[in-house]
Protein backbone atom coordinates (compact mmCIF):
# COMPACT_ATOMS: atom_id res chain seq x y z
CA UNK A 1 0.00 0.00 0.00
CA UNK A 2 0.71 3.41 0.21
CA UNK A 3 2.89 3.19 3.81
CA UNK A 4 4.53 0.35 2.15
CA UNK A 5 5.67 2.23 -0.48
CA UNK A 6 6.58 5.51 1.34
CA UNK A 7 8.68 3.41 3.21
CA UNK A 8 10.71 1.62 0.64
CA UNK A 9 11.26 5.12 -0.66
CA UNK A 10 12.60 6.15 2.09
CA UNK A 11 16.32 6.52 2.74
CA UNK A 12 17.27 4.26 5.86
CA UNK A 13 20.18 3.48 8.18
CA UNK A 14 20.49 0.34 10.24
CA UNK A 15 22.54 -0.50 12.89
CA UNK A 16 21.25 -3.16 14.76
CA UNK A 17 22.18 -6.20 12.34
CA UNK A 18 24.29 -9.32 13.34
CA UNK A 19 25.98 -10.21 10.17
CA UNK A 20 25.93 -13.90 11.40
CA UNK A 21 21.99 -13.50 11.74
CA UNK A 22 21.84 -12.53 7.97
CA UNK A 23 23.30 -16.13 6.85
CA UNK A 24 20.30 -17.01 4.82
CA UNK A 25 19.38 -21.21 4.54
CA UNK A 26 20.24 -20.96 0.90
CA UNK A 27 23.72 -19.60 1.38
CA UNK A 28 24.05 -21.81 4.57
CA UNK A 29 23.92 -24.56 1.81
CA UNK A 30 26.05 -23.42 -0.52
CA UNK A 31 28.71 -22.57 1.99
CA UNK A 32 28.29 -26.20 3.61
CA UNK A 33 28.82 -27.94 0.12
CA UNK A 34 31.89 -25.43 -0.89
CA UNK A 35 33.47 -25.77 2.91
CA UNK A 36 32.62 -29.85 2.53
CA UNK A 37 30.35 -29.14 5.47
CA UNK A 38 27.39 -31.87 6.41
CA UNK A 39 23.98 -30.79 7.28
CA UNK A 40 21.62 -32.54 9.19
CA UNK A 41 19.15 -31.41 6.74
CA UNK A 42 17.79 -32.45 3.06
CA UNK A 43 17.19 -29.04 2.06
CA UNK A 44 16.70 -25.93 3.02
CA UNK A 45 13.07 -25.79 3.53
CA UNK A 46 13.99 -28.52 5.94
CA UNK A 47 16.42 -26.26 7.66
CA UNK A 48 13.75 -23.31 7.79
CA UNK A 49 11.56 -25.20 9.83
CA UNK A 50 14.35 -26.04 12.39
CA UNK A 51 14.56 -22.38 12.70
CA UNK A 52 12.01 -22.55 15.88
CA UNK A 53 12.74 -20.77 19.56
CA UNK A 54 10.85 -19.39 21.93
CA UNK A 55 13.37 -17.28 24.22
CA UNK A 56 17.01 -15.56 23.90
CA UNK A 57 18.94 -19.19 24.23
CA UNK A 58 17.12 -21.23 22.45
CA UNK A 59 17.58 -18.71 19.58
CA UNK A 60 21.17 -18.03 19.82
CA UNK A 61 21.72 -21.88 20.19
CA UNK A 62 20.48 -22.19 16.88
CA UNK A 63 22.04 -18.83 15.17
CA UNK A 64 25.68 -19.97 16.52
CA UNK A 65 25.10 -23.80 15.14
CA UNK A 66 24.66 -21.99 11.63
CA UNK A 67 27.98 -20.90 11.74
CA UNK A 68 29.86 -23.68 11.60
CA UNK A 69 29.41 -23.44 7.64
CA UNK A 70 31.75 -20.25 7.35
CA UNK A 71 35.12 -21.01 7.63
CA UNK A 72 37.47 -19.20 4.97
CA UNK A 73 37.85 -15.18 4.65
CA UNK A 74 36.17 -15.56 1.50
CA UNK A 75 33.06 -16.73 3.09
CA UNK A 76 33.05 -13.87 5.63
CA UNK A 77 32.96 -11.85 2.38
CA UNK A 78 29.85 -13.46 0.54
CA UNK A 79 27.87 -13.20 3.49
CA UNK A 80 28.54 -9.30 4.31
CA UNK A 81 28.43 -8.49 0.49
CA UNK A 82 25.04 -10.45 0.64
CA UNK A 83 23.65 -8.72 3.09
CA UNK A 84 24.97 -5.30 2.07
CA UNK A 85 23.49 -6.06 -1.78
CA UNK A 86 20.01 -6.64 0.29
CA UNK A 87 20.15 -3.68 2.49
CA UNK A 88 20.89 -1.30 -0.95
CA UNK A 89 18.49 -2.71 -2.46
CA UNK A 90 16.08 -1.68 -0.08
CA UNK A 91 17.33 1.76 -0.45
CA UNK A 92 19.60 1.61 3.59
CA UNK A 93 22.38 4.54 2.70
CA UNK A 94 24.65 3.67 5.69
CA UNK A 95 24.58 0.64 8.23
CA UNK A 96 26.57 -0.73 11.10
CA UNK A 97 26.86 -4.53 11.14
CA UNK A 98 27.82 -6.13 14.60
CA UNK A 99 30.09 -9.50 13.99
CA UNK A 100 30.55 -12.15 16.94
CA UNK A 101 34.80 -13.05 16.59
CA UNK A 102 35.07 -15.12 19.10
CA UNK A 103 32.61 -17.78 18.13
CA UNK A 104 34.95 -18.07 14.73
CA UNK A 105 37.76 -18.02 17.08
CA UNK A 106 36.90 -20.63 19.22
CA UNK A 107 36.75 -22.83 15.32
CA UNK A 108 39.97 -22.22 15.12
CA UNK A 109 39.63 -19.22 12.28
CA UNK A 110 41.97 -16.34 12.27
CA UNK A 111 40.20 -12.89 13.13
CA UNK A 112 41.99 -11.81 10.62
CA UNK A 113 40.29 -13.55 8.03
CA UNK A 114 36.90 -13.12 9.39
CA UNK A 115 37.79 -8.87 9.20
CA UNK A 116 39.53 -8.84 6.14
CA UNK A 117 36.81 -10.66 4.15
CA UNK A 118 34.14 -8.58 5.87
CA UNK A 119 36.17 -5.43 5.20
CA UNK A 120 36.43 -6.22 1.49
CA UNK A 121 33.25 -6.89 1.26
CA UNK A 122 32.40 -3.24 2.09
CA UNK A 123 34.73 -1.71 0.54
CA UNK A 124 33.52 -3.49 -3.08
CA UNK A 125 29.63 -2.46 -1.48
CA UNK A 126 30.98 0.96 -1.67
CA UNK A 127 32.35 0.98 -4.61
CA UNK A 128 29.85 -1.02 -7.05
CA UNK A 129 26.55 0.04 -4.74
CA UNK A 130 27.20 2.91 -3.25
CA UNK A 131 26.41 1.64 0.28
CA UNK A 132 28.23 2.88 3.12
CA UNK A 133 29.03 0.83 5.89
CA UNK A 134 30.98 -0.15 9.52
CA UNK A 135 31.58 -2.98 11.95
CA UNK A 136 31.12 -3.57 15.29
CA UNK A 137 32.66 -6.51 17.43
CA UNK A 138 30.74 -7.69 20.03
CA UNK A 139 31.59 -9.77 23.23
CA UNK A 140 29.92 -12.65 23.70
CA UNK A 141 28.97 -11.60 27.28
CA UNK A 142 27.97 -15.31 27.99
CA UNK A 143 31.88 -16.84 27.51
CA UNK A 144 34.43 -15.87 30.09
CA UNK A 145 35.90 -12.35 30.29
CA UNK A 146 39.28 -13.92 29.64
CA UNK A 147 38.10 -15.09 26.14
CA UNK A 148 36.38 -11.63 25.22
CA UNK A 149 39.73 -9.93 26.56
CA UNK A 150 41.49 -12.55 24.11
CA UNK A 151 39.57 -11.69 20.91
CA UNK A 152 39.76 -8.21 21.65
CA UNK A 153 43.54 -8.41 21.68
CA UNK A 154 43.84 -10.14 18.45
CA UNK A 155 41.39 -7.66 16.82
CA UNK A 156 43.28 -4.52 17.90
CA UNK A 157 45.80 -4.77 15.33
CA UNK A 158 42.71 -4.29 12.81
CA UNK A 159 41.09 -0.98 14.56
CA UNK A 160 40.91 1.02 11.68
CA UNK A 161 38.37 -1.42 9.98
CA UNK A 162 36.66 -1.54 13.29
CA UNK A 163 34.43 1.28 14.46
CA UNK A 164 33.42 0.31 17.60
CA UNK A 165 32.45 -2.62 20.08
CA UNK A 166 29.23 -4.15 21.66
CA UNK A 167 28.03 -6.76 23.72
CA UNK A 168 26.02 -9.64 23.05
CA UNK A 169 24.59 -12.93 23.43
CA UNK A 170 23.16 -14.72 26.14
CA UNK A 171 22.21 -11.95 28.83
CA UNK A 172 21.60 -13.97 31.95
CA UNK A 173 23.52 -13.20 34.63
CA UNK A 174 26.13 -11.76 32.75
CA UNK A 175 25.88 -7.71 33.41
CA UNK A 176 28.02 -5.23 30.74
CA UNK A 177 29.95 -4.69 34.50
CA UNK A 178 31.75 -7.96 33.52
CA UNK A 179 33.32 -6.44 30.46
CA UNK A 180 34.72 -3.05 32.06
CA UNK A 181 37.94 -3.40 31.66
CA UNK A 182 37.04 -4.43 27.81
CA UNK A 183 35.12 -1.52 27.18
CA UNK A 184 37.83 0.88 28.20
CA UNK A 185 40.48 -0.62 26.47
CA UNK A 186 38.14 -0.33 23.76
CA UNK A 187 37.63 3.38 23.81
CA UNK A 188 41.50 4.18 24.65
CA UNK A 189 41.99 2.51 21.63
CA UNK A 190 39.00 4.95 19.97
CA UNK A 191 35.93 2.72 19.34
CA UNK A 192 32.56 3.82 20.10
CA UNK A 193 30.75 1.80 22.99
CA UNK A 194 26.89 0.22 22.70
CA UNK A 195 25.65 -2.87 24.50
CA UNK A 196 22.48 -4.85 24.21
CA UNK A 197 20.29 -4.91 26.88
CA UNK A 198 17.66 -7.32 25.93
CA UNK A 199 13.84 -7.38 26.62
CA UNK A 200 12.56 -8.92 29.59
CA UNK A 201 16.06 -10.80 30.68
CA UNK A 202 16.36 -10.90 34.41
CA UNK A 203 17.79 -7.90 35.85
CA UNK A 204 17.12 -5.86 32.37
CA UNK A 205 16.75 -3.06 34.34
CA UNK A 206 19.80 -3.25 36.30
CA UNK A 207 21.67 -3.83 33.14
CA UNK A 208 20.74 -0.77 31.50
CA UNK A 209 21.76 1.32 34.56
CA UNK A 210 25.27 0.14 34.52
CA UNK A 211 25.28 0.21 30.73
CA UNK A 212 24.02 3.88 30.88
CA UNK A 213 26.10 4.98 34.50
CA UNK A 214 29.23 2.36 34.83
CA UNK A 215 30.19 1.55 31.52
CA UNK A 216 28.97 5.06 29.37
CA UNK A 217 27.58 3.46 26.41
CA UNK A 218 26.35 6.05 23.35
CA UNK A 219 23.49 3.16 22.32
CA UNK A 220 21.78 0.53 23.95
CA UNK A 221 20.82 -2.37 21.73
CA UNK A 222 17.04 -3.30 22.49
CA UNK A 223 16.38 -1.69 25.48
CA UNK A 224 12.55 -1.19 25.93
CA UNK A 225 12.29 -2.04 29.51
CA UNK A 226 13.89 1.23 29.88
CA UNK A 227 10.07 2.39 29.63
CA UNK A 228 9.96 1.64 33.70
CA UNK A 229 12.01 3.36 34.76
CA UNK A 230 11.23 7.40 34.58
CA UNK A 231 14.61 8.07 35.96
CA UNK A 232 16.54 6.02 33.47
CA UNK A 233 14.51 7.42 30.47
CA UNK A 234 15.49 10.84 32.10
CA UNK A 235 18.98 9.91 31.16
CA UNK A 236 18.96 8.32 28.35
CA UNK A 237 17.32 11.67 27.07
CA UNK A 238 19.48 13.63 28.62
CA UNK A 239 22.86 11.81 27.07
CA UNK A 240 21.28 11.47 23.77
CA UNK A 241 21.33 7.66 23.92
CA UNK A 242 19.93 5.49 20.80
CA UNK A 243 18.04 3.02 21.10
CA UNK A 244 18.01 0.00 18.22
CA UNK A 245 15.00 -1.45 18.20
CA UNK A 246 14.19 -4.18 16.51
CA UNK A 247 10.46 -5.08 16.38
CA UNK A 248 10.54 -8.62 15.46
CA UNK A 249 12.45 -9.37 18.63
CA UNK A 250 12.26 -6.87 20.95
CA UNK A 251 9.02 -5.00 19.81
CA UNK A 252 7.52 -5.67 23.15
CA UNK A 253 7.79 -5.41 27.30
CA UNK A 254 5.78 -7.16 30.14
CA UNK A 255 4.37 -4.88 32.54
CA UNK A 256 2.90 -6.97 35.06
CA UNK A 257 2.25 -9.86 32.92
CA UNK A 258 0.71 -6.65 30.16
CA UNK A 259 2.27 -6.40 26.91
CA UNK A 260 3.37 -2.68 26.10
CA UNK A 261 5.06 -1.66 22.71
CA UNK A 262 8.51 -0.34 22.57
CA UNK A 263 8.25 1.82 19.89
CA UNK A 264 5.28 3.82 20.78
CA UNK A 265 6.56 4.07 24.49
CA UNK A 266 9.93 5.30 22.90
CA UNK A 267 8.42 7.99 20.82
CA UNK A 268 5.90 9.30 23.16
CA UNK A 269 8.75 9.34 26.12
CA UNK A 270 11.48 11.51 23.81
CA UNK A 271 13.55 8.77 23.23
CA UNK A 272 15.33 8.46 20.40
CA UNK A 273 14.10 5.21 18.59
CA UNK A 274 15.41 3.48 15.28
CA UNK A 275 14.19 0.12 13.63
CA UNK A 276 16.46 -2.13 13.24
CA UNK A 277 16.26 -6.05 11.45
CA UNK A 278 18.95 -7.69 13.91
CA UNK A 279 18.92 -11.82 12.76
CA UNK A 280 16.80 -11.42 9.21
CA UNK A 281 17.92 -14.98 8.06
CA UNK A 282 16.51 -16.15 11.28
CA UNK A 283 12.98 -13.37 11.96
CA UNK A 284 11.09 -15.00 8.74
CA UNK A 285 14.08 -13.50 6.01
CA UNK A 286 12.85 -9.88 6.70
CA UNK A 287 14.59 -7.02 6.32
CA UNK A 288 14.57 -3.29 7.29
CA UNK A 289 11.88 -2.74 4.54
CA UNK A 290 9.28 -5.50 5.66
CA UNK A 291 10.20 -5.29 9.20
CA UNK A 292 9.46 -1.26 8.99
CA UNK A 293 5.94 -1.93 7.60
CA UNK A 294 5.03 -4.43 10.27
CA UNK A 295 6.31 -1.87 13.01
CA UNK A 296 4.43 1.09 11.23
CA UNK A 297 0.76 -0.99 11.45
CA UNK A 298 1.92 -2.57 14.96
CA UNK A 299 2.93 1.01 16.89
CA UNK A 300 0.56 3.25 14.56
CA UNK A 301 3.28 4.97 13.07
CA UNK A 302 2.60 8.21 11.24
CA UNK A 303 4.78 9.19 8.07
CA UNK A 304 6.11 11.81 10.19
CA UNK A 305 6.74 9.66 12.93
CA UNK A 306 8.68 7.11 10.43
CA UNK A 307 10.88 10.20 9.43
CA UNK A 308 11.36 11.01 13.18
CA UNK A 309 13.03 7.72 13.13
CA UNK A 310 14.98 8.16 10.26
CA UNK A 311 16.57 11.33 11.83
CA UNK A 312 17.47 9.63 14.12
CA UNK A 313 19.22 6.97 12.45
CA UNK A 314 20.98 9.39 10.75
CA UNK A 315 21.91 11.20 13.76
CA UNK A 316 23.01 8.33 15.69
CA UNK A 317 26.14 7.19 12.32
CA UNK A 318 29.32 7.24 13.67
CA UNK A 319 31.01 8.60 11.44
CA UNK A 320 32.93 12.23 10.52
CA UNK A 321 29.99 15.20 11.00
CA UNK A 322 31.14 16.51 7.29
CA UNK A 323 30.48 12.97 6.00
CA UNK A 324 27.38 12.44 7.80
CA UNK A 325 26.34 15.81 5.80
CA UNK A 326 25.92 13.07 2.59
CA UNK A 327 23.17 11.21 4.10
CA UNK A 328 21.19 14.52 4.86
C1 LIG B 1 21.28 -11.40 19.29
CL1 LIG B 1 18.85 -10.33 19.41
C2 LIG B 1 20.32 -10.82 20.10
N1 LIG B 1 20.54 -10.66 21.39
C3 LIG B 1 21.69 -11.06 21.91
N2 LIG B 1 22.66 -11.61 21.20
C4 LIG B 1 22.45 -11.78 19.89
N3 LIG B 1 23.24 -12.30 18.94
C5 LIG B 1 22.57 -12.26 17.78
N4 LIG B 1 21.38 -11.72 17.98
ZN1 LIG C 1 21.06 -8.12 18.51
Amino acid sequence: GDMARFIAAMPKAEYHVHLEGTLEAEMKFALAQRNGVKLPYADVAAMKRSYVYHDLPSFLAIYYDGMNVLLKQQDFYDLAYAYLAKAHAQNVLYAEMFFDPQQHIDRGIAVEAVIEGITQARADAQAKLGIESQLILCFMRDLTADNAMKALDAALPYKDRLVGVGLDSDEKDNPPGKFAAHFAKARAAGLHVTTHCDVNQKDTLGHIREALLDIGVERIDHGGNILQSPELMAIARQRGITFTVCPTFSGQILVNGKPVDVVRGMLDNGLKVTLNSDDPAYMGSEYINEVMVKAQIRSNLTKAELLRIERNAFDAAWIAPERKAAFQ
